[in-house]
């Protein structure tokens, strides 16, 4: 397990820079230097990268095919809606843990307040069920960004994908 791609979806590029509240003030950039920091720790080879497109990331991933042996994926907000990368995920032999900044499972609780304000009584189940979980190795949410050292610490130990 030498290899790692670090995979972020669209919209990942403005945290830190916007809704503070929900994904806190730590940007990608600092992600990515964090990473790097412990890929080097752990003697593993890093790409990290971003996109805001869907094809892009399925490209990345079937690229991982060849140049990866493990990816670690924060979808965004293509968890909740994309086929073609769960396809691509299920395509790919190495572990997958996929990661969430925030915990997806708790957030009706902030989108009831939003819900709450405009009358209409509804739960945020767009943002709870992964299709992308369904072909993970691992899932990990709710840690912050601390949740993309964590799935790199577990890498090393995890056995490869039935
Ligand atoms: O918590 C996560 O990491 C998410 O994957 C982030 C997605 C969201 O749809 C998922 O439910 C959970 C959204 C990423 C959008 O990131 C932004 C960052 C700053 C400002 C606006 C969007």
């Amino acid at each position: 397990m030498k290899r790692l791609m670090i995979l972020n979806g669209p919209n990942l590029n403005l945290l830190g820079v916007r809704e503070p509240h929900i994904y806190g003030t730590t940007t990608l950039a600092q992600i990515r230097e964090n990473c790097e920091k412990v890929a080097a720790q752990l003697g593993l080879e890093l790409s990290f990268h971003q996109s805001n497109h869907e094809g892009e990331l399925v490209d990345l991933i079937q690229q991982a095919r060849e140049s990866a042996d493990a990816i670690i994926i924060n979808p965004a907000g293509y968890s909740f809606t994309s086929i073609a990368i769960l396809d691509a995920i299920k395509a790919f032999e190495g572990p997958v843990i996929e990661v969430h900044i925030s915990n997806i499972h708790a957030r009706d609780e902030y989108h009831r307040i939003e819900v709450h304000i405009s009358n209409i009584h509804a739960r945020d189940e767009y943002h709870r069920h992964s299709k992308i979980s369904h072909a993970a190795t691992g899932v990990i949410c709710g840690l912050g960004p601390q949740g993309y050292i964590a799935a790199m610490h577990a890498l090393p130990q995890m056995a490869k994908k039935a």
